[in-house]
């Protein structure tokens, strides 16, 4: 049957696209200039897809594929695979989960420091000049003991609140089921979690019921001293929404890692030094993306083989 046929759909990582050359006939998507034309073209040779968070595998692409076997995604969330799709075809899909979990719940703790301690601006400040010119920088807010809301406590979300624990903060979180065997206190709804907490972590997957689940009621809860931080997805948070209550002081801070239309992140949170904003790096240490290669490539090579999927989700 010769190599299997992969379509790699973006530029994701250096080592994932070398070895997929090497052990697979790879077909890179964003070298053409016409992707219908592309898909329609390579049709018989793809029999995999390795998408991310970026490009995944939408209806659309599968149905260009009659071939299409496996969806291995480099990323663990799989908002952009059509789930659906795939079951009805029988295509089998693949994430990374676990172990991107700690680098994303470090840099949630990370962004919430940054924005309560303002340490971008502090550095700005020193590298400017100004602390020999004017003086001291003004004093920041603290984040320890702070009480720390967390919307979903899967994976990320649980060490997120380790983390936070660590920190003394008292952790709350909100999900669609209670899960008794913490210790931390749940709120039925966001809104409510929103009312009773310092810093909104957002920590679940992307769906239909989590689209925009911070709308322009749960800024207005968190408040004109609470904080948003999310390692989520862009689409959890109404952006034109969040972008107002910031400018109005409505909402005192936010600390973004994922924007709705990556790489396009708003331009009036550009100005506000109550923001941090950081270009969707959440797993993106050398550590985790070998990891994540090799998950990829793992499950690519076990469908191969007929061995048992390593990290399998349809
Ligand atoms: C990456 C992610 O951004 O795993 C996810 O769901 O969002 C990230 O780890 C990504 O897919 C790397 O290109």
């Amino acid at each position: 049957m010769g190599a299997l046929g992969v379509l790699l759909t973006y530029p994701m990582n250096p080592y994932l696209e070398e070895e997929l050359d090497k052990r697979f006939k790879l077909f890179r998507l964003w070298e053409s200039p016409n992707k219908k034309d592309f898909l329609r073209s390579n049709s018989a040779s793809i029999r995999a897809v390795v998408g991310n968070s970026n490009v995944g595998a939408d209806a659309e692409t599968i149905d260009a594929l009659p071939r299409l076997e496996i969806v291995s995604s480099y990323s663990v969330g799989l908002d952009k695979v059509d789930l659906k799709k795939c079951k009805e075809k029988g295509v089998r899909v693949t994430n990374t989960p676990d172990v991107l979990t700690e680098d994303v719940a470090d840099i949630a703790i990370g962004l919430a420091l940054a924005v309560m301690r303002r340490i971008p601006q502090a550095d700005g400040y020193v590298r400017a000049g100004n602390w020999k010119a004017t003086g001291d920088f003004r004093l920041t807010t603290r984040f320890s003991g702070k009480t720390v809301g967390i919307v979903g406590l899967g994976r990320i979300g649980m060490a997120i609140a380790k983390r936070a624990a660590a920190f003394g903060c008292p952790i709350s979180y909100y999900s669609r089921t209670e899960k008794p065997e913490t210790n931390f206190k749940y709120h039925p709804t966001i809104i409510e979690l929103a009312s009773n907490c310092n810093v909104l972590v957002v920590a679940c997957p992307l769906t239909e019921e989590t689209h925009h689940i911070v709308n322009r009621d749960v800024m207005d809860a968190l408040g004109p001293k609470g904080v948003l931080v999310n390692i989520g997805r862009g689409s959890h948070v109404d952006e034109p929404e969040l972008v107002k209550a910031l400018v109005e002081g409505r909402l005192g801070g936010a600390g973004l890692d994922v924007y709705e239309e990556e790489p396009h992140v708003p331009e009036e949170l550009f100005g506000l030094e109550n923001v941090v904003l950081l270009p969707h790096v959440g797993s993106g240490t050398l550590e985790t993306r070998k990891v994540m290669a090799d998950l990829v490539l793992g499950n690519l090579e076990a469908h191969v083989q007929n061995k048992p999927l390593l990290t399998p989700v349809v």
